[in-house]
């Protein structure tokens, strides 16, 4: 039986807090399940019982037992927790938490390929996303749909002219994935996005390598994660001057189109002004890229050395034009993506380049360098990620930094994890805007420790922060489309509210829990509560806390892939 079936969780918990009987309502757990070797918890209300057991789904075959731990507040719910330590149960199969007196958990699943749906659907959610291609019903199935944005009609606009290009010239820059639930396209976000995804690739090729995405390029001569990140990339060369090097910040509509189709949202398209923050994560991303597509010379010839002579230029302009902040124009409404502070940008870069050509004049001063979890307008931890990948090139001195910066960030962050109520390491003050994304890009952190510095807690915190978005968390709630016993069903993306079909286009990870709620005043229905991580609205309205965005995307694809890849097989 589900829990959550009959009663709105979101809904009972907000009454419970309300009421002052601030303990959890049901018992979660990771609704997409584990593999044999995870460390697996489970939370339980603050009950009297002693003792849980697990069974196998729908029966009382008990396969498991356990004593429950003592009763601990968890600051970021309000609610007391108990927590039961699965981990040794790692037999493969369906199984459910029982505690007397309560309802049985969500099903609790156990396999040796757990994530590998997960890191299929969240890679795919970018083909779902794709400018300038219809969606043929072969690969998209119910969400098939016709192209949108060409973008092969595109204007200069006043604050982006240049002498070669003045305004209302002409442009070319098709293909790209749309940011989020909107049908713009964002360079700054784009860096990190493509970054990450094929940081994923490089680190666990073994996950992607046979994987068919059913994608149009399903069958050719790549791996299909690298031709999806190639539809972005491609279009990131296009947002290049090529008679300065400069890099347009965005290409975008003039206001955010309404609840439409793509190809029903047919605005003058615009780039607009060139911004040091988007050549520096251009120049970054490209960098990157080129050593990927090294590997590929054969099959795109000349492709690797094309995007790292990109990166370069890229890079020259940013060192002329290093205070080109992006300013929103008056007559532009969409994103803005503005970041003042662009020392991580310029180290991040910095960091690319240097490892994609050994010339000491990029590498950035590590000793200034501090380590971050990474985000769009905070990238200097995605520096981190790369030298710790390339503690060869480093050399011995700057390898021990490397190492002890990771082993710091490890060390705070299993602390916090051990001492959670919930044995997750988030707290309160971390529900931001998209704060699934900013807990996965913390795993994403713990991951790189784990791979220099193998330690069980370590790769258990990650895991942790894990299963906070995908279920075992105050709401009960999945927070990807398409996965677990209780996902959102109406998140912030266009097409799957103006497509008419019921279930939201599968893979995207929301945005999260948010007690900021900027868009409470707009919505017809309010949050469940005040509290941190119940500040959740699975409603369309909700842009605050139930957006999508290839950024938030990236993290989750990156983690699914490397617990399926470093968890231990038994
Ligand atoms: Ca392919
Ligand atoms: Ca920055």
């Amino acid at each position: 039986m589900n829990p959550h079936a009959k009663f709105p969780r979101s809904l009972l918990a907000a009454l419970l807090v309300t009421a002052g009987l601030a303990q959890a309502a049901g018992i979660e757990v990771n609704q997409v399940g584990y593999l044999p070797g995870a460390a697996k918890w489970a939370a339980v209300p603050a009950v009297d019982a002693q003792a849980f057991s697990v069974v196998r789904v729908g029966t009382d075959r008990v396969v498991f037992r356990g004593r429950l731990g003592p009763a601990q507040r968890w600051e970021t719910s309000g609610e007391r927790v108990r927590l039961a330590d699965l981990s040794a149960l790692k037999l493969p199969g369906d199984y459910e938490v029982v505690v007397s007196g309560l309802p049985r958990s969500p099903r609790l699943r156990i396999a040796p390929d757990a994530y590998a749906e997960l890191t299929a659907a969240a890679l795919k959610a970018f083909y779902f996303n794709r400018a300038s291609a219809p969606l043929l019903p072969e690969h998209a199935g119910r969400w098939a749909r016709p192209a949108g944005h060409a973008d092969d009609h595109v204007l200069v606009h006043a604050s982006a002219a240049s002498p070669g290009r003045p305004e209302g010239t002409v442009i070319r820059a098709p293909k790209g994935w749309y940011d989020a639930g909107d049908y713009n396209k964002y360079v700054v976000n784009s860096g990190i996005t493509v970054y990450t995804l094929l940081a994923a690739w490089e680190h666990f090729p073994e996950v992607f390598k046979a994987q068919r995405l059913n994608i149009p390029e399903s069958g050719n001569d790549l791996p299909d994660v690298l031709d999806e990140v190639l539809w972005n990339l491609e279009w990131m060369l296009d947002m290049q001057d090529p008679a300065d090097g400069g890099v347009y910040h965005k290409l975008t509509n003039k206001g955010f189109d309404g609840v439409v189709m793509p190809a029903d949202a047919r605005g003058e398209r615009y780039v607009v002004q060139k911004s040091t923050a988007a050549a520096l994560d251009f120049a970054a991303s490209m960098a990157h890229a080129s050593r990927i597509f090294a590997a590929f010379e054969a099959q795109r010839p000349g492709l690797s050395a094309r995007m790292l002579a990109a990166a370069r230029r890229a890079w020259d302009w940013a060192q002329a034009h290093p205070r080109e902040f992006y300013r929103q124009p008056a007559d532009i409404r969409t994103g803005g993506y503005e970041d003042d502070q662009l020392a991580d940008e310029f180290a991040w870069a910095g960091v690319e380049l240097w490892v994609s050509t050994g010339e000491a004049r990029y590498r950035p001063d590590l000793a200034q360098l501090a380590i971050g979890v990474p985000g769009w307008g905070d990238v200097k931890g995605l520096a981190w990620v790369t030298l710790g990948q390339h503690l060869r090139e480093v050399g011995e001195n700057d390898n021990a930094v490397v190492k002890a910066r990771f082993m710091t960030f490890a060390q705070e962050q299993t602390a916090l994890w051990q001492a959670s109520a919930w044995r997750a390491g988030a707290r309160g003050e971390d529900y931001v805007w998209g704060s699934n994304a900013a807990l996965l890009n913390r795993a994403l952190m713990l991951i790189q420790a784990y791979r220099l510095a193998p330690r069980p807690d370590v790769l258990a915190a990650a895991q942790g922060l894990f299963d906070l978005v995908l279920g075992r968390n105050p709401l009960g709630q999945s927070m990807v489309t398409g996965f677990g016993s209780r996902p959102p069903m109406h998140p912030h993306h266009r097409p799957s509210e103006a497509d008419g079909v019921v279930d939201p286009v599968p893979g995207f990870l929301v945005g999260g829990p948010n007690p900021g709620q900027q868009d409470a005043k707009g919505c017809p229905v309010p949050y469940a509560a005040k509290a941190p991580a119940l500040s959740y609205l699975d409603h369309f309205c909700s842009y605050a806390s139930n957006e999508v965005a290839i950024n938030w995307n990236a993290p989750l694809v990156y983690v699914s892939a490397a617990l399926q890849a470093l968890t231990p097989k038994k």
